[in-house]
């Protein structure tokens, strides 16, 4: 049976995905992303208790070997509609949930089947050998300016051809566009770093008309999950300021595009000793660290109004 103790393939996310959407049908509804490169399915589900709640949406795993990020977002799928202490009830209840648990579908079954550190999607290049390209620097907001991604299919953050030139990135720009008006916050989950990034990514040059409430709710995340017994440090501020310049990412095409004004980067566990090979027994802690954060997130976030 499905649990947190081990990574699972795609396979079985996708079948355990099954399994809920038919435990909890009153609730849930997948929803279709569109498909990759190699043909698969981009699938998502989204949890709703009522009428009228605002919306988050929620990306992960858009790099491949960033498996933690599946893991807990799966996790964090179950506790919505398990758990039963009152403050995730409320998060629960209170927010229509738009949930993508493996975005980049062909990266993550290669990186499962053929090589573990894959990163990029799966579609080859017309005049090069190398394969695939960053979709987290495919997104049309600022795309390969500042030097803030590569030209150099060869690269880990090839930007691609064009923006939108990868199919996922494409399929996802075109399904938020018709979905802006369901969601008002935009979470990207990554691997690794201990980060809550913000925009921008494309200059530490200028910053957000909301930054000070961009930082409010940052502090409040990491505060949150420094306070578990853990004491796992989460550093907070935007992507450009506090880790690179990164262009055409989909959290800035989100934030710049479609005019939201929360937009957040989670970089989970750890600081490198073991990497995107975190080992499953830190699934679990990890995910409980999200919990306390997401829920002082949201708070912070409606309490900023
Ligand atoms: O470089 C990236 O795409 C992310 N880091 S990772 O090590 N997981 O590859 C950071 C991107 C965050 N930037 C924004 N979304 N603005
Ligand atoms: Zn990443």
């Amino acid at each position: 049976t499905f649990g947190w103790t081990k990574y699972y393939e795609l396979e079985e996310i996708e079948a355990w995905l099954d399994e809920v959407l038919a435990t909890y049908p009153a609730v849930t509804e997948e929803f279709i992303v569109g498909k990759s490169y190699e043909g698969r399915t981009i699938r998502g589900i989204k949890i709703s208790y009522k009428t009228g709640n605002p919306g988050i949406f929620i990306e992960s795993n858009i790099h491949a070997r960033e498996w933690i990020t599946s893991a807990s977002a799966t996790w964090f799928i179950n506790q919505l509609l398990t758990s039963k202490e009152a403050e995730v009830r409320n998060l629960a209840e209170s927010y229509d949930w738009h949930i993508v648990p493996v975005f980049n579908v062909d990266g993550f079954e290669h990186s499962h089947k053929k090589d573990r550190m894959w990163r990029k999607t799966r579609q080859p290049h017309a005049t090069n050998a190398c394969i695939g390209a960053d979709a987290n620097r495919n997104f049309d907001s600022h795309w390969l300016e500042n030097n803030g991604a590569s030209n150099n299919p060869c690269s880990e953050t090839f930007a691609g051809d064009t923006p939108g030139s990868e199919p996922e990135a494409k399929a996802l720009v075109e399904y938020l566009t018709k979905i802006k008006d369901q969601f008002s916050v935009y979470i990207s989950f990554h691997s690794y770093g201990q980060y809550l990034l913000s925009p921008y990514g494309h200059t530490k040059e200028e910053f957000p008309e909301n930054y000070d409430d961009i930082l409010t709710i940052g502090k409040a995340f990491a505060d949150a999950i420094e306070g578990l017994p853990y004491g796992t440090v989460y550093q907070y501020g935007s992507t450009a300021d506090v880790l690179y310049v990164a262009t055409g990412t989909s959290v800035d095409w989100v934030f710049n595009e479609l005019d939201k004004k929360i937009g957040y980067t989670i970089e989970y566990r750890d600081k490198g000793r073991y990497g995107f090979i975190l080992p499953p027994v830190q699934i679990i802690p990890n995910c409980e660290e999200l919990m306390v954060g997401m829920l002082a997130l949201i708070e912070k976030t409606k309490e900023l109004g």
